[in-house]
């Protein structure tokens, strides 16, 4: 699928753009059926016991084929591609549900602020699995945020987070997605999640993010060909494959 001039025109201004549906219904269930096995709270969750704990699950791309698969899927590798170019490396997928009544937040930050040192813009791309908005946990952004580059980022618990006095939201506004449809943002772009404080809408997102071929750490000199090809020259890439091997135990996030 490819972006219009519109969209693209959008996700330069603002960081990020609503790219519709890149998935057919068939497609979709089966993303949501391997999502539900993975993605659940007894094996892994993110937040804080007392506002409440949600499922979480890093690189479902390991664990399932059919999500590997998806890695790879030309609509979605098209997307990447019109910001991306000919040469792109896929980074890191996570799976988050926002479950009902979990009121714990992901607070602002930018997705290069969880890597050390400083990493080049990469491309995120955030697919709904329910409709989502403020209420159930959905996303906020500072439109136009990528623009000022990287930010000086802390930790909260496992989270990087931009401390609250350098954090300018009075522009902020909720990015309202449909079940099916696909967000794309620059990694640069200030967002967060708040609480779901509904009682039955459960708010699944599978991020999909992508780099490009040559992408290094400015700062640690770093060059990720840990990273596998997703597209070389223009080519789709038939299986994920990077000329070292990626270790989820390291500490990547
Ligand atoms: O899906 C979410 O709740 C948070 C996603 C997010 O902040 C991210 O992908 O960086």
């Amino acid at each position: 699928m490819e972006l219009s001039q519109e969209a693209l025109g959008l996700f330069r201004r603002d960081g990020f753009v609503n790219a519709g549906k890149v998935f057919e219904q068939d497609e979709l269930a089966q993303i949501a059926g391997e999502y539900d096995r993975l993605v659940r709270k007894e094996n892994q969750v993110l937040g804080n016991e007392e506002d409440g704990v949600f499922p979480y699950r890093a690189m479902l791309n390991f664990r399932s084929p059919a999500l590997q698969a998806v890695i790879l899927h030309p609509g979605l590798v098209a997307v990447a591609r019109e910001i991306l170019g000919d040469e792109i490396r896929f980074w890191w997928d996570q799976g988050i549900n926002k479950s009902p009544g979990a009121g714990s937040r992901i607070p602002w930050h930018q997705d290069n602020g969880y890597h050390q040192g400083r990493t080049q813009e990469f491309l995120t791309c955030w697919l709904a699995l329910d409709d989502s908005s403020l209420e159930n946990g959905g996303l906020e952004a500072i439109p136009g945020s990528h623009k000022a580059g990287h930010r000086e980022h802390g930790w909260e618990g496992v989270h990087a987070a931009i401390p609250p006095q350098s954090i300018e939201d009075e522009g902020a506004i909720p990015l309202d997605v449909k079940a099916g449809e696909l967000l794309i943002f620059s990694s640069l772009l200030v967002h967060q999640t708040g609480g779901n404080t509904t009682e039955d809408r459960q708010r699944r997102s599978w991020v999909i993010q992508y780099c490009r071929g040559d992408q290094r750490n400015e700062i640690t000199g770093e060059v990720y060909d840990n990273r596998p090809w997703v597209m070389r020259d223009g080519e789709l890439a038939t299986t994920l494959v990077a000329e070292r091997p990626f270790d989820l135990k390291r500490k990547h996030a």
